[in-house]
């Protein structure tokens, strides 16, 4: 409704996105964090990290052992990124939609990685891949927690 809260009483996803250090140093960042808020995600927190390669070590766990991890891991730790939590309905999915295919080859025009990237290991943009893995990403990379705060757009973009 729009004067009541069902928008912010509604058991709201989140997810964790990321722009890369390319996307820092090619001055892509407004485009990717613009992509997200005017689809009407809300944003709740955000900063400017130069992580340590035991944190992306972490956050990478589950690729360890391919044969990409080491230039992954130069990659990732070239300098710094932009880390952020948005949330709204089906934001994990949706975001991973938004973002496009892991391999820019294949991400359609119209996404992140589509519009703005060529290479796979220059991709520009990290989202989580699953609600499970979007609460871990945001418990190690926000450890000091996410920002609660009420959107005033919230009964003009959910009814
Ligand atoms: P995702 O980022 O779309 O979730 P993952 O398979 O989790 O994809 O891979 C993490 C990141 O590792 C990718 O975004 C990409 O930067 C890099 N990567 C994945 N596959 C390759 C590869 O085959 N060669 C080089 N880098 C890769």
């Amino acid at each position: 409704s729009l004067h009541g809260s069902r928008g912010l009483c509604m058991a709201m996803e989140r997810t964790y996105i990321m722009a890369k250090p390319d996307a820092v140093q090619r001055g892509l960042v407004s485009d990717i964090i613009g992509r997200f808020e005017k689809k009407g995600y809300k944003l709740v927190a955000l900063k400017l990290v130069k992580p340590a390669r035991s944190l992306l070590e972490e956050h990478y766990d589950s690729l360890k052992d391919k044969a990409f991890f080491p230039s992954l891991m130069d990659y990732m730790t070239s300098g710094p990124v932009v880390a952020m939590v948005w949330e709204g309905k089906n934001v994990v999915a949706t975001g991973r939609t938004m973002l496009g295919a892991t391999n820019p080859l294949e991400s359609a025009p119209g996404t992140i990685r589509g519009d703005f990237s060529i290479e796979v290991g220059r991709n520009i943009c990290h989202g989580s891949d699953s609600v499970e893995n979007a609460e871990r990403e945001i418990k190690l990379w926000f450890g000091e927690g996410t920002i609660d705060w009420s959107s005033h757009s919230q009964g003009w973009i959910y009814e």
